[in-house]
């Protein structure tokens, strides 16, 4: 089942109908212990509103309320290669086969939900950045149990520029307004999601496509739950957290986003997340 976050209502999607759930406030309605099973109970008792095509009228927005995001690095091979290259000449580049292979993963504030757009909104380059690139990635969202309860789609827009010159420069590479993105919606699974699933990227430059690639999640380094376990060392939140869990896909180092680019990140079961560089 799918939650979306309109800008009216809360939508819960199950097999092809749409409901509105009774608690319509959606930091108490997501940040639930076993939240499948939870909805799944309830089912029967929401407002049925119409099948999918009632979500193209509506206005979603980034199915965020007050929870932080971060997000973890180097958990896939390319992104590995493409950051040592990219930091050669700073000296950088010895760190991230070091943190590919050691037992505590790279963990780091992403963004604040003010900072983060939803499918259809823009996402931002830094104008002090000269190279730019999506980073499409699967997003847990982990609920204040530590339980990861459901999956979105998140864009980690990098400066690879700021990233490449210094590795201590990573919160600037990272971190800065609508430079991330969200949604659809979150998928909220019975079971973990499939280890074959695909993450597949598209750019497209004036209605051409300039960059694909896909990768199946099954190609990451890391289990989830290591991640999450690492995450919960010492911190909590009462709200639930998203955790971007990193890029096995990197364009070519010839490759910088441009204005009016659009970059649509895919992944199965969950949809389409679909961002316009402003
Ligand atoms: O260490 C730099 C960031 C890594 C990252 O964001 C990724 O691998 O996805
Ligand atoms: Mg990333």
């Amino acid at each position: 089942m799918k939650i979306y976050n309109a800008s009216d209502h809360i939508i819960v999607e199950h097999g092809n109908k749409c409901y509105f759930p009774l608690n319509q406030d959606w930091d108490s309605f997501i940040n639930h212990e076993n939240l499948f099973e939870k909805i799944s109970s309830e089912l029967a008792g929401y407002e049925f509103i119409g099948d999918t095509s009632i979500l193209e009228s509506k206005h979603i927005l980034a199915p965020i309320a007050n929870q932080e995001i971060w997000a973890s690095g180097v958990t896939y091979m390319r992104s590995k290669a493409a950051r040592m290259e990219e930091s050669k000449e700073s000296g950088g580049a010895t760190f991230y086969d070091k943190v590919y292979d050691a037992e505590r993963p790279e963990l780091f504030f992403k963004s604040t939900p003010s900072r983060t757009v939803g499918t259809g909104q823009k996402v931002r380059i830094r104008k002090d950045s000269t190279w730019d690139v999506p980073e499409p990635e699967l997003t847990l969202f982990i609920n204040s149990e530590a339980q990861i309860v459901g999956y979105t789609i998140g864009n980690d827009m990098s400066s690879r520029s700021i990233e490449g010159e210094n590795p201590l420069y990573l919160p600037q590479a990272k971190m800065y307004d609508c430079g991330a993105a969200l949604g659809p919606c979150i998928l909220v699974t019975e079971k973990p999601i499939s280890p074959e699933t695909l993450i597949s990227i598209q750019i497209s430059r004036e209605n051409l496509e300039v960059f694909s690639g896909s990768i199946a999640i099954n190609q990451m380094k890391r289990k989830h739950t290591e991640l999450v376990e690492f995450l919960f060392r010492e911190q909590t939140f009462s709200k639930g957290v998203f955790l971007m869990t990193g890029t096995g896909i990197v364009p070519g180092n010839d490759f910088t986003l441009q204005s009016g680019d659009v970059i649509s990140i895919t992944i199965e079961g969950i949809g389409t997340l679909i961002n316009e560089v402003e």
